[in-house]
């Protein structure tokens, strides 16, 4: 192995100490796979939980269960009380002006959908523009190709260079008069590249063009901001934060929201309804049709509260001491090619084996207990950008040690002695 100085833990914030004890607090990375201790780097897929959030779930179904909105009586009071607190929370982690930009939805997926059918849809004209980069997830370009269809208007995409970066200068040339909407990730879930955001919202708003983030592998490595990226939308999913599946954060500033149509009908989002007429709840309910995951929101809210208490920073400078520790180490792999070597770039790391098929490098890692994720990981064109069907995906988490790393280093070396290479 490598000797790499980086790997003495001193220069980062979180210590072996910390990291062993953080470790504790995840029942799930004390067991193994096929005989081996779990080494799990799907991080960037959906990360595992902490005790903190299953107890707040399994809490909520024991002691407190009951419909959030819609009771008088103690318990309700009491779930709507906790689930409305976990709405405070989402607003003081993103930075977000009013709790009520905050809208729970099922994930990134939907809110981007949301955001497509309810702000785009009903102003589109035919050769009207959305704009959008080659590494987006198929999250952020289904829901637009399909609001395309539906009005006329026409997909652009911004190119990048063979870092996985955006060109810049290309971006700022395909914002015009016809564009409607920038949607754009934060940080790409295949390369890892983290877009410069900022400056991207600054150069569309100079041209009234409104900006919808990505934010489902951002949230979970640096801390957002939305009142000072000033973005007009931004979508995360809960359990890519540590919190529960099938919950997840739109957010978008009070003025568009108010503005937009209700996404669905139903239960929750209405305020008087005749069977003439339904005058429409105020937010964030308009956009609540129906009960909502309401374990989901308040287990979200206990991720949220265990984020902080470790604190972003420490998590992305020590998830950058992996990363740099992972792609040092791969160096000595001639026939690897690491896919996605942008400067800034948060803890995912892409690769391809000349010769091997990545499902191939999964499938052995497996077996070594070693957990990766391999395929297109949702982005067909980003794929199709550099020429390769797929990739296989490391992606590292703030529960990771060196010693994991190593163990996959490891496993790379049998890769090979199995395919004789
Ligand atoms: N990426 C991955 O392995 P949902 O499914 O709605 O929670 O998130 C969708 C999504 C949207 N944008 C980005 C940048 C994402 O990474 C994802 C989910 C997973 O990379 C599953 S494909």
């Amino acid at each position: 192995m490598l000797k790499i100085p980086i790997k003495t833990q001193n220069i980062t914030s979180l210590r072996q100490s910390d990291i062993q004890k953080i470790r504790q607090d995840f029942p799930i990375l004390n067991t193994t796979v096929h005989g081996k201790p779990l080494v799990y780097f799907d991080n960037a897929n959906t990360p595992q939980k902490p005790q903190v959030v299953i107890d707040s779930v399994n809490d909520i179904y024991t002691k407190y269960y009951s419909s959030v909105h819609r009771g008088v009586h103690c318990l309700s009071e009491k779930s709507t009380r906790l689930f409305e607190i976990s709405r405070d929370k989402v607003q003081n982690f993103i930075s977000a002006k009013h709790r009520e930009e905050i809208i729970f939805v099922r994930g990134t997926t939907e809110a981007i959908n949301l955001v497509a059918q309810s702000f785009a849809r009903p102003q589109l004209k035919p050769d009207d523009e959305i704009l959008m980069t080659t590494m987006e997830h198929h999250a952020n370009i289904i829901p637009w190709q399909m609001v395309c269809g539906q009005t006329g208007a026409k997909l652009k995409v911004v190119p990048i260079n063979d870092n996985g970066e955006i060109i810049f200068e290309e971006f700022i040339k395909l914002l015009n008069p016809r564009t409607k909407l920038l949607a754009v990730v934060h940080v790409s879930n295949s390369l890892g590249t983290i877009n410069p955001i900022e400056k991207m919202i600054e150069a569309a708003h100079q041209q009234n063009i409104p900006v919808l983030i990505d934010g489902a592998q951002a949230v979970v490595h640096q801390k957002v901001d939305v009142r000072k990226s000033d973005c007009d939308f931004y979508a995360f999913s809960g359990h890519k934060l540590y919190g529960p599946s099938g919950i997840g954060v739109l957010y978008g500033k009070k003025a568009l929201l108010e503005a937009m149509p209700p996404y669905q009908g139903g239960g929750n989002m209405i305020s008087q309804v005749t069977f003439e007429k339904t005058i429409y709840n105020t937010l964030p309910y308009k956009f609540e049709a129906g009960t909502p995951h309401i374990a989901g929101v308040i287990g979200l809210g206990a991720a949220i509260d265990y984020i902080d208490n470790i604190g972003l920073d420490k998590i992305s400078r020590y998830e950058k001491y992996l990363l740099d520790y992972a792609t040092q180490s791969m160096q000595e792999f001639s026939d690897i090619r690491i896919i996605g070597s942008a400067q800034k770039k948060a803890s995912i790391l892409s690769f391809i084996f000349e010769h091997i098929h990545a499902h191939d490098v999964g499938t052995i890692l497996d077996q070594e207990g070693i957990a990766i994720r391999t395929g297109h990981h949702c982005t067909m064109p980003l794929m199709a950008r550099f020429n390769v069907p797929a990739t296989a995906r490391a992606s590292f988490a703030f529960y990771n040690t060196i010693e994991e790393i190593d163990v996959f280093l490891q496993g790379l070396k049998k890769i090979k002695e199995v395919f004789h290479v």
